[in-house]
């Protein structure tokens, strides 16, 4: 948590306004109860029905024994139940642990066990797989289950009729925990507070010109930070604008879709910016996205050509979000000159965002000068949830968080994203931690040593190449046996590599540890051969 000095201070400076979850989705059933809050297809849940629903809901789950600071592990696809979900755990102080659809047994096993989560909610199938089957894993947490709950108990036979609720959190306690993209062994969980958060969500509404007449349409998972939080979902109910919910991001879903709710702004990852670019000038009959004013883009680095193709191809503007769910949101914004917009991934939210780039020694560089990217601020974590180790690591004694990105600060403060310095790969917008995946290989009988690495990858950015030393005396692993394998330990199906390379042994670095340039450059040097 923030020293009482910094805490003093963002309060003075109107930053940290003593709001909850709660009190936000109050007022706006207050002030704008009719108006319709979320379109999840042929269904329209006004702010009124939401809040509603919401404390129903809440006191359904407080009947099953869920309380103030409890975990519970929410897996829900783009629906209008994650809503009432998270409201329903924000109004009883519970904190809801965001987990993705993709998310399988050993993420879902790993979240439940370490949060000691009282219960986690999930939907039955979605895209072909049933998530119930994952209720095996969930360890002393109570399956709940929206839609058919088969064994497992219904989300829909929890909506009580509205009772006494005991008192709800304080602004300043932790609101839920978001998930780290991670460069470690086990993913680590982010603790986010009502006043930190809410501040950023209101900040970046302001930045991104919403009004009660925007329509945000939540493409990518909605428990992700960019589009719960940049200005995303929750920025969108801030604003009392409307919420359409897409099922899938693929271009035959998604742009019928703005066509039809009239959608002002939406989120991507450059992959689908890419993707949604080359449906449309394809088409013959362009569709109708007049309604569309700003395609936000972020996640991963956006590539030039495709940035300069933004405007002439979809008529909407671009704005670059360069963000990450331990806090520091930059933007470009919107009266930005387009060379800004189209080389730079903008910059912070806030004033009191302190930005340092500095060498391999933490001495600060030069601006232009490629440096790491330390960030303290109003809306920045001090820590991870129960990671007392990691910590020290992840951030300096003075509380700055080691982002693990490669930086260069440009004329006003705008950073463009150079590279990065964490072991991690960057899919498309999707993070994996190159241990958590190396760790999951070493338990495989063929596998002697292992290096997971990203390697360039035209359409996604970076791929996924695991290195393996085989053991002595067995086979060597393919990659379609370790894929195999990976699957049936229950990993998320973005963390499998796409590609396997037998080595006789590693290349070392100076230090002793394996050096994943080389192996990298290496893999450049095969493939282009
Ligand atoms: C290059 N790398 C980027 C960008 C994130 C808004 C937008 C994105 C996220 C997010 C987010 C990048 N160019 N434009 O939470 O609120 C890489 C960096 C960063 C990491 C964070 C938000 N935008 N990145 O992507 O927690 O490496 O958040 O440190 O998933 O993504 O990942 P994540």
């Amino acid at each position: 948590m923030w020293p009482d000095d910094y805490a003093a201070r963002y309060r003075e400076r109107g930053y940290w306004i003593g709001q909850t979850f709660d009190d936000l989705l109050r007022e706006r059933a207050a002030s704008d109860g009719h108006r319709v809050a979320v379109v999840d297809g042929n269904r329209e849940v006004t702010y009124a029905q939401l809040r509603d629903r919401a404390l129903r809901l809440a006191a359904g789950l407080h009947k099953l024994g869920v309380r103030r600071g409890d975990r519970v592990v929410v897996q829900l696809p783009n629906a209008a139940e994650y809503f009432e979900v998270i409201f329903a755990l924000f109004r009883l102080g519970a904190l809801p642990v965001f987990a993705l659809p993709a998310h399988r047994a050993a993420e879902i096993g790993y979240f439940c066990e370490h949060t000691e989560a009282v219960a986690f909610v999930t939907t039955d199938v979605h895209e072909g797989f049933d998530h119930r089957t994952l209720a095996a894993v969930a360890g002393k947490a109570t399956t709940i289950v929206a839609g058919d709950p088969g064994a497992f108990v219904g989300l829909d036979s929890l909506y009580c009729t509205s009772q006494e609720l005991p008192a709800g959190p304080q602004p300043h306690e932790v609101a839920f925990l978001q998930l780290s993209g991670g460069s470690t062994g086990l993913p680590k969980l982010i603790p986010r507070t009502h006043d930190d958060y809410l501040y950023s969500v209101r900040a970046s509404a302001d930045i991104c010109g919403l009004t009660p007449d925007s329509v945000y349409l939540a493409v990518l998972p909605v428990a992700h930070n960019f589009t719960m939080s940049s200005p995303g979902v929750i920025g969108a109910l801030h604003a009392a604008a409307r919420v359409v919910l897409a099922r899938r991001p693929d271009p035959a879903t998604v742009l019928p879709l703005i066509a039809v709710e009239r959608v002002t702004i939406t989120a991507v990852v450059p992959p689908l910016a890419h993707l949604w670019l080359d449906a449309v000038a394809g088409m013959p009959q362009k569709p109708d996205l007049s309604s569309l004013q700003l395609l936000q883009v972020g996640g991963a680095k956006l590539a030039d050509p495709v940035a300069a193709r933004v405007g002439p191809v979809l008529g909407c503007q671009l704005q670059q979000v360069f963000g990450m769910a331990e806090g520091l949101v930059n933007y470009t914004r919107l009266d930005d000159p387009d060379e800004i917009v189209q080389h730079t991934q903008g910059r912070p939210i806030s004033p009191d965002d302190e930005v340092l780039i500095v060498d391999d020694h933490d001495q600060p560089v030069d601006d232009g000068t490629v440096g790491h990217l330390l960030t303290r601020g109003p809306y920045t974590i001090r820590g991870y949830w129960r990671a007392e180790e990691h910590n020290r690591e992840a951030f300096t004694p003075d509380g700055f968080y080691r982002t693990g990105d490669l930086v260069r600060r440009e004329p006003g403060g705008y950073l463009v994203v150079e590279g990065r310095a964490k072991d991690q790969i960057n899919r498309g917008g999707e993070k994996i931690a190159a241990e958590e995946v190396e760790n999951h290989l070493l338990t495989h009988p063929a596998v002697h040593d292992v290096a997971v690495v990203a390697v360039p990858d035209p359409y996604l950015g970076e791929r996924t190449c695991a290195f393996v030393v085989a053991r002595a005396g067995e086979p060597a692993p393919t990659l379609p046996v370790l894929r195999g394998y990976l699957r049936e330990r229950g990993l998320a199906a973005y963390k499998i590599p796409d590609k396997v390379r037998v080595l006789d042994a590693f290349p070392i670095t100076g230090v002793g540890k394996v050096s994943r340039r080389e192996l990298r450059s290496a893999l450049a040097a095969t493939e282009k051969g």
